[in-house]
């Protein structure tokens, strides 16, 4: 006779839960498929809300096609309506409808809740690639409708130099557009600034008035597809789980760093994939 299980199936879960509305990435290092093996190694239990199919691989994007925004929302409303969600993310949204289909089923869920739940925005418009993911009316309903509910917008440089119509090329500007993001959607800012070159990739925190820096050596030579949507999961575990905005980030920067560099590889003729480690 085998051993019975020791886990009981029918006890009450207090596991966090964590919901992610964003695209499916079929190489799955990026997307829902990242955020979702974040959060089961952060010890949080992942929701999903998809909202476009993405066929990929890590150097090309080969098509986008959008989930309809009644079913994005529907798939939030009854989500929000059955868990106790605890923190909430955004990653690709894909159109400008999508975007405010999103907005409108977070602030329905919250008023029928009656409770507000931890919001952080990925503002994911351009793929590691260089593809461009998001159609551009989909900024304008970003700054209008999703970053008024957002606790945490995590921008990278080129993001940040697109919603301010300007060019990030060193620290000090780093420092100025996190304060103007943060002023002008009333969210705290995290302004990741890995694409300017140095030893350390440094992330800046911008948030209750105070400027916190997040700082870890680059991990060089890898394809890092990915590292923003599992960035922001982590922070959204963290979230999740009752850490502070700081811990959240903290632990977030090196759960990226450390799957950077325990990333997977694998060799197909003349060419190299890699992937993120989620498993850490
Ligand atoms: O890394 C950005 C990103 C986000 N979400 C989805 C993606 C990608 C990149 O390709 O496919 C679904």
């Amino acid at each position: 006779m085998g051993k019975q299980p020791s886990r009981r199936s029918d006890s009450v879960a207090t596991v966090p839960v964590a919901l992610t509305i964003a695209g499916s990435d079929c190489s799955a290092g990026a997307g829902i498929q990242a955020d979702l093996k974040t959060f089961t190694a952060l010890g949080v239990y992942g929701l999903t809300a998809v909202t476009c199919i993405v066929a990929e691989v890590p150097r090309n994007v080969s098509r986008i096609e959008p989930v309809t925004a009644r079913m994005v929302r529907e798939q939030i409303e009854v989500l929000l309506k059955n868990f106790r969600v605890g923190a909430i993310k955004t990653g690709l949204l894909c159109s400008a409808e999508i975007v405010c289909a999103v907005a409108q089923a977070i602030q329905d869920g919250e008023k029928k809740t009656a409770r507000s739940i931890p919001f952080v925005v990925d503002p994911v418009m351009i793929a590691t690639s260089g593809d461009n993911l998001l159609e551009p009316e989909a900024v304008e309903a970003y700054k209008n409708n999703l970053f008024p509910l957002a606790a945490l917008i995590t921008p990278n440089l080129d993001e940040a130099a697109l919603l301010l119509e300007t060019t990030i090329i060193d620290r000090k500007q780093m420092e100025n557009a996190a304060k103007a993001l943060a002023k002008k959607y009333r969210a705290a800012i995290l302004l990741k600034g890995g694409h300017l070159r140095g030893e350390n990739a440094i992330d800046l925190l911008f948030h209750h008035g105070e400027l916190t820096e997040f700082s870890a050596p680059f991990v060089r030579g890898v394809e890092t597809h990915g590292t923003g949507c599992t960035y922001s999961a982590a922070i959204t575990a963290g979230l999740a789980s009752g850490f502070s905005l700081e811990q959240a980030i903290k632990r977030a920067k090196k759960f990226v760093t450390e799957s950077i560099a325990l990333h997977l590889r694998w060799k197909r003729g003349s060419t190299e994939i890699d992937a993120l480690n989620h498993s850490i």
